[in-house]
């Protein structure tokens, strides 16, 4: 028996409840007349769901008949709708948009979606499902008129499954499609992915790993070619793009060459081959997913050239076919020394690739993570996003939640990431958001957008804390549409998922929007990040990476803690932004609270803009995590009787594991810090383990 998580936000119940209700509804949903290729395709896909939905959420089964034409569907009373459908039949529409309008001429009520493809039609429908499913009535529909299209082109997804069935940073079960070392049979599983991503507006998946080890490679290769192409039509026939990770060393690795140099003529001609095979046997085929020379995977380094280099020569292969190399800038020394403090991770991308621009083909995008370290609870944005006006780029999120309490915690990203896509990079003046530029509105790209790394697996309701699925639909509805606010987010899924007027979706709202803080608040104070069991990343080691290879990153000593990044005394990562954002963050006075230990060095006394000593925020803010989610667990305790036992408990039992971990790390951080810095809590409670 499938949970109440497994369909997600998706129509699964009445959510028209009361006869008169649905009553309301027949007349406007009852009937169907639809033109466009519904016999394969997402065509196909949009008719499924308008009925499948229609008839999940208000019971009823309409009546629909269909002819060919230019994607239109129109429902109720399809004789007074003529003229509106006939005029937004002629509207010009971006393969991707849509347009939804309503009518009616006396008691007669009509609905017109229209697509500027079958894909755009989908997303229609998506929409049309999403107000029914958050508790539209009829009437509320009236004078409907609203043209949308996505203001990213790219919308990603990137699964990071291996093919022995595991998950890297997976939080939520194994890989839905893969298992020992084979591509799982076509599944429903991996439909109701499609459906899910497809829903929020997803249209292109990366489906294993940038890690790409030795089984991974062979994906590329005649034996499982099929397998690729079987996936490609899963996702395609929702409107998704498959892409696939390559690795950068495959000739190598698949035995068929002594070298992956990049300017090798017989290294370029493999790629060419290769991507002939793999366009024949997938003709949508995406394109690659490349993370080279970084943390110690293969790369062009290797053989004395730089990234352009590498990432050309990929391009040039699969140019003929339209397709794209997603070239990842997470590249960075892995084998530092603590005592050195001159090396700083954080400056590594852009010293690696800034001087790169104008050196990529059309056909590359660069991938840079949106913070210029490896997904914190907090960090500033990448100085590299918006300073290669001559490269196509798109950002990096990650929804799994590596390390922001890998579904385990409750930890709403929307608000992060509408952080990071509202920052004013300035690097072509005011104005020049992150948002903007990731839209191609401020550099001309050929190819722009989001990306991020997926949080689903095996687990019957996709991403292990049913809460987390929150992030992967914010994700979507973000990318689509990214000045969407972080509460209109958080209020449609949570009436979507536990019903539109219901107690508990006005409480799962609330703690949704509340979690990122609350986690920050508990875990790595001011920016400074990490403070995690090595490897594992969840869990509180205050020193677990401080003196490792993979770099140092809170420096704490008796006197102060924090990275010195300035340009005058530390590492100069500061210098990496336009003027108006480096004099805020390399100025003491002027660098914000939250990301003061990630630019500055500051004694334990020094007084933050919020009145208080770093130290005493400390004690304060790790005191007031813990007890921020004792409270959520006393309120939602509260809402027994109006949720299913099931996910009642759920909720419950990792809500208690969360107070667990809250608690670990607020005594642990808070022990730290007075045996380093000898200061007692002002408030004097106890401050050791
Ligand atoms: O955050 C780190 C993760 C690695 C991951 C890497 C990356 C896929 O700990 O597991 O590898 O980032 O983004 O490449």
């Amino acid at each position: 028996m499938r949970s109440k998580g497994y369909q997600g936000w998706l129509p699964d119940e009445r959510r028209i409840e009361d006869e008169a209700n649905a009553a309301a509804w027949r007349p406007l949903l009852g009937r169907v007349r639809a033109e466009g290729n519904f016999s394969e395709g997402p065509g196909a896909s949009a008719l499924h769901e308008w009925t499948e939905g229609v008839l999940a959420l208000a019971g009823i089964r309409a009546e629909l008949t269909t002819s060919a034409g230019p994607s239109v569907l129109v429902a109720g009373s399809i004789e007074s709708a003529a003229s509106d459908a006939d005029e937004l039949k002629a509207l010009p529409l971006a393969e991707e948009a849509y347009a939804i309008r309503s009518g009616g001429r006396g008691g007669e009520r009509y609905l017109i979606l229209r697509g500027g493809s079958e894909r755009g039609l989908l997303q229609a429908v998506f929409h049309l499902l999403r107000l029914l499913g958050s508790g539209a009535s009829p009437e509320s529909l009236d004078g409907l008129d609203l043209t949308e299209s996505p203001r990213n082109a790219l919308r990603m997804i990137d699964q990071w499954d291996n093919m022995d069935g595991s998950v890297e940073r997976g939080y939520s079960g194994g890989s839905i499609l893969y298992r020992d070392n084979r591509v799982l049979p076509e599944s429903e599983r991996i439909r109701d992915y499609a459906r899910l991503l497809a829903s929020v507006g997803i249209n292109a998946i990366s489906v294993n790993n940038v890690n790409v080890h030795r089984e991974e490679t062979k994906l590329i290769t005649s034996a499982l070619l099929p397998d690729v192409a079987r996936l490609a039509d899963i996702f395609g026939s929702y409107g998704i793009r498959l892409f696939l990770s390559a690795n950068y060393a495959a000739p190598l690795e698949l035995g068929e060459l002594d070298t992956a140099d990049p300017l090798d003529e017989g290294v370029r001609s493999w790629w060419r081959s290769k991507a002939e095979e793999i366009y024949a046997a997938v003709p949508e085929f995406g394109g690659f997913v490349v993370k080279a020379d970084s943390e110690n995977r293969p790369g062009p380094f290797t053989y004395g050239r730089d990234h352009a280099d590498g990432a050309n020569m990929l391009a040039e292969a699969l140019e003929p076919f339209g397709g794209l190399v997603m070239w990842r800038c997470f590249v960075y020394d892995c084998h530092q020394d603590w005592r050195d403090r001159s090396t700083d991770r954080a400056r590594a991308a852009y010293d690696h690739f800034r001087p790169l621009d104008e050196r990529f083909k059309d056909n590359v995008v660069l991938q840079i993570k949106n913070g210029p370290m490896d997904f914190q609870v907090r960090e500033p944005v990448s100085p590299l996003f918006g300073a290669m006006p001559h490269t196509n780029q798109v950002m990096e999120f990650q929804i799994a939640q590596e390390y922001t309490g890998q579904q385990r915690d409750v930890c709403f990203l929307v608000p992060q990431w509408k952080r990071s896509l509202d920052f004013d990079t300035h690097l072509q003046g005011p104005g020049s958001t992150v948002k903007a530029i990731a839209a191609g509105e401020v550099h001309p790209f050929k190819h722009s957008g989001i990306a991020a790394v997926s949080n689903i697996g095996s687990d019957d309701n996709w991403t292990g804390h049913h809460l987390a699925q929150a992030n992967l639909f914010g994700f979507g509805r973000l990318a689509w549409n990214p000045e969407l606010t972080a509460e209109e987010i958080a209020d449609e899924w949570s009436r979507l998922t536990f019903g539109p007027s219901s107690r508990a979706a006005s409480f799962v709202k609330e703690l949704l929007l509340e979690s990122w803080p609350v986690y920050e608040s508990y875990t790595a104070p001011l920016g400074v990040g990490w403070m995690v069991q090595p490897h594992y990343h969840y869990a509180v080691d205050v020193d677990g990476y401080e003196y490792s290879k993979w770099g140092t990153y809170h420096f704490s000593d008796h006197a102060g803690l924090g990275v010195d990044r300035t340009v005058l005394t530390g590492t100069g990562y500061a210098g990496q932004y336009a003027p108006e954002n480096r004099e805020v963050y390399d100025s003491l006075e002027n660098c914000p609270d939250e990301l003061l230990l990630f630019f500055h060095h500051v004694p334990y006394t020094h007084v933050l803009k919020s009145g208080k000593t770093v130290i005493q925020h400390i004690y304060d803010s790790r005191f007031d995590g813990a007890e921020k989610v004792e409270n959520w667990i006393a309120r939602w305790r509260e809402l027994e009787s109006g949720v299913d036992a099931q996910r009642f408990a759920h909720i419950l039992e990792r809500l208690s594991g969360q107070l667990k971990n809250a608690r670990q790390w607020r005594d642990v951080v808070n022990t730290y810090f007075y045996r380093k810095s000898g200061i007692p809590d002002e408030r004097e409670r106890p401050v050791y383990a």
